[in-house]
C-alpha cells in the first residue's frame, strides 16, 4: 500500500471514530506502549539447551516444519529478526532451559545468575525488558508432581530451583530498571482419580509460600493454573480456584492462559473478578482448538472479548501481555507475527470501544441503543488505524510481512 493511502485512510478513520466520541490519535499512542513479552519457546518448540530432549511435563507441541532454532545465537538471531517486523517496543520472555550454559549440564537446583548474563546483556543491546519462567517440565524428576510432591527430596528440588529462578528474575529486572516477571506454572496433577486431592493442594501451598519467602524487590512472581495437562487429565493441582484463592490471599498477580478454559466457556469473563481480588494480571495469550492445543494466536472473538473485558473494567494498567503457543508446523517467525500482531489488533479495538457512549446508554437504560453501537463498532474502520500505526513505526504493513519472512527463511532457517 501507498504511504499517502494508508494516511488518507486513517484521516476517514479518525473522523469517523471521532464523531463516537473515540480519540483515535489516543488509541494510538496507548498501543505504543503497550508491550507484548514474547515467548522465545516459540523459536524452538520448547527444547531449550539444557538436554535437547522431546518436551514432557503436560504439553507437547505438534509438527516438523524446517527450520527449528538449534541453539542460543539461532534463538536471538530470530528475535532480533522478528523485533523488526513489529510495531512497538516488546519485551523477552524466557523460560530457564534457555539459559547461557556454556556447553556444561547445569542441572535445574544449580542455576545461577551467570547463566543468564548473556542474555541480560543481550536484552540491553537490543533494548529489551525480559521476563522470566521457572521451568518444571522436561526433566527426569518432573513426573506427576514436582512443587506438591510428597516426597521431600523431590520437593525441595524443584522448591530449590524455584528459589534459584526468582533470584535470576530478580537481577534481570534490576539490570533493566524494571520488574521482571518470573511465571510459574507447575504440571502437577494426576492422569487417573486421585483420592488425596487436598494433600497435593495443602502442598503446593506450602512450597509456594516458602518459594516467596524471600524479599526480592525487582522481580514480581506470577502464577499459572490450569485445567489439565496431557497425561494428567484427571486432575490439576493448580487449578483456577486454587490461585485464584492463592493470589488473592497473597497478593500476588494471576496468570491467565487462554488456552487453560473449557472450550465452551467465556474466558473474559474471568477478567473483572480477578481485576477485583488480586493485584495484577498475567495474560498468556494463546489459541485453543479442540483443547488446551497451543495453535497461534489470532484475532478471534475470544481474545477481542479478552482485551475488550480489561479496558472496560479500565485495568489495562494492571494487566502484562505475554504469548504463549508452540506451532512446530509452520513458519515459526511467520507464527511469532501473526499471533503478536493479532494481539495488537485486539487491543487496538479494545482501545477503540465507544466506552463513554455505551456506559452513558447502558446507565440511562438505553438497551436498544447499547446493543446497536456495539454492533455497528464492530465494523468500524480499525484496520486503517492499526495500517497507520504499523506505518509510522516504519514496520510493514498489512500482508507486507510475507515476503520479509520468506526471504528470512530463505536465506537463514532453511540452511539449519
Ligand atoms: C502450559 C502453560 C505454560 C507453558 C510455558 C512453556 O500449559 O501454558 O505457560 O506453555 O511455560
Ligand atoms: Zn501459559
Amino acid at each position: 500500500m501507498k504511504e499517502n493511502q494508508i494516511l488518507q485512510s486513517y484521516q476517514i478513520a479518525k473522523e469517523r471514530y471521532a464523531a463516537i466520541g473515540v480519540d483515535t490519535d489516543k488509541a494510538v499512542e496507548q498501543l505504543q506502549q503497550t508491550q507484548i513479552s514474547l515467548h522465545c519457546w516459540q523459536t524452538d518448540d520448547v527444547v531449550g539447551f539444557e538436554r535437547n530432549e522431546a518436551l514432557s511435563g503436560g504439553i507437547q507441541t505438534t509438527g516438523n516444519y524446517p527450520g527449528r532454532a538449534r541453539n542460543i545465537d539461532e534463538v536471538r538471531r530470530d528475535i532480533e529478526f522478528v523485533k523488526t517486523l513489529l510495531a512497538g517496543n516488546h519485551r523477552l520472555n524466557l523460560h530457564e532451559i534457555y539459559g547461557d550454559f556454556g556447553g556444561h549440564f547445569v542441572d535445574r537446583d544449580q542455576v545461577e545468575v551467570k547463566h543468564f548474563q548473556s542474555w541480560i546483556e543481550w536484552a540491553k543491546e537490543n533494548n529489551m525488558k525480559l521476563d522470566f519462567n521457572s521451568t518444571s517440565f522436561s526433566h527426569p524428576k518432573s513426573g506427576s508432581l514436582t512443587l506438591s510432591n510428597p516426597d521431600p527430596a523431590i520437593r525441595e528440588f524443584w522448591i530449590e530451583h524455584t528459589r534459584r529462578c526468582r533470584r535470576i528474575a530478580d537481577a534481570m529486572g534490576k539490570a533493566q530498571g524494571d520488574a521482571c516477571i518470573m511465571n510459574i506454572w507447575v504440571h502437577d496433577g494426576s492422569k487417573d482419580i486421585t483420592v488425596q486431592r487436598k494433600r497435593y493442594r495443602e502442598l503446593l501451598a506450602d512450597s509456594l509460600d516458602r518459594v516467596m519467602e524471600e524479599h526480592l524487590p525487582h522481580m514480581k512472581a506470577c502464577f499459572e493454573a490450569k485445567l489439565f495437562g496431557i497425561g494428567l487429565e484427571s486432575y490439576t493441582v493448580g487449578s483456577h480456584d486454587f490461585y485464584t484463592a492463592y493470589c488473592a490471599t497473597r497478593k500476588q498477580m494471576y496468570t491467565l492462559d487462554t488456552g487453560h478454559y473449557e472450550q465452551t466457556e467465556n474466558v473474559s469473563d474471568f477478567v473483572s473478578t480477578l481485576l477485583m481480588y488480586v493485584p495484577e494480571l498475567m495474560l498468556h495469550v494463546s489459541r485453543p482448538v479442540r483443547w488446551d492445543s497451543d495453535h497461534v494466536t489470532i484475532m478471534n472473538d475470544q481474545t477481542l472479548d479478552l482485551f475488550k473485558e480489561i479496558v472496560r473494567a479500565d485495568g489495562l494498567h494492571r494487566a502484562h501481555i505475554g504469548l504463549d503457543y508452540f506451532d512446530a508446523s509452520i513458519n515459526r517467525i511467520g507464527a511469532y507475527i501473526i499471533g503478536t500482531r493479532a494481539t495488537q489488533k485486539c487491543v487496538l479495538q479494545a482501545l477503540l470501544e465507544p466506552l463513554a457512549k455505551l456506559r452513558e446508554y447502558e446507565n440511562n437504560g438505553q438497551n436498544f441503543e447499547r446493543l446497536a453501537l456495539l454492533e455497528e463498532a464492530k465494523s468500524m474502520p480499525f484496520g486503517a488505524v492499526f495500517d497507520y500505526f504499523n506505518l509510522k513505526n516504519g514496520v510493514p504493513v498489512g500482508e507486507d510481512f510475507i515476503p520479509a519472512i520468506q526471504d528470512y527463511e530463505k536465506n537463514v532457517t532453511s540452511k539449519r
